[in-house]
């Protein structure tokens, strides 16, 4: 009888110490997001595709060299502005897995329609 109550109470020890760890696993998601830098140019973008994680916070570093472009993947209701010599960052949090085409939003010349890039959103 005495020793079926200490192993009891042993285990509950054990159980709070489990509690201790499972806490410090939260903070280590308070991490600054990933950068990812995207430069535009008549008529298309540098990196040519990217692969994110979705469910994932990225920050995204965005500018053109030469004229004003946007990003825009509207199944992912993103379409950012990307200044000509001048950079933005924007969060961007991808919710869907598949392969998107982001577009250029922003009317750039003859070959506006041409510009793409491949937005890979695969799961952790
Ligand atoms: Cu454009």
């Amino acid at each position: 009888m005495k020793m079926n109550t200490s192993v009891a109470a042993l285990a509950l020890v054990g159980m709070l110490a489990l509690s201790g760890p499972a806490s410090a696993k939260g903070r280590a998601r308070d991490v600054e997001p990933q950068v990812i830098e995207i430069h535009a140019k008549k008529f298309g973008y540098e990196p040519e595709q990217i692969t994110l994680h979705k469910g994932e916070t990225y920050k995204l570093h965005l500018t053109s060299d030469d004229v004003p472009h946007s990003l825009r993947i509207k199944q992912l209701d993103l379409n950012a502005k990307m200044k000509a010599g001048e950079f933005d960052d924007v969060l961007f949090t991808p919710e869907q897995m598949g392969d998107f085409t982001a577009d250029c939003g922003l009317y750039c010349g003859a070959g506006h329609k041409k510009m793409s890039m491949i937005v890979h959103v695969v799961g952790k």
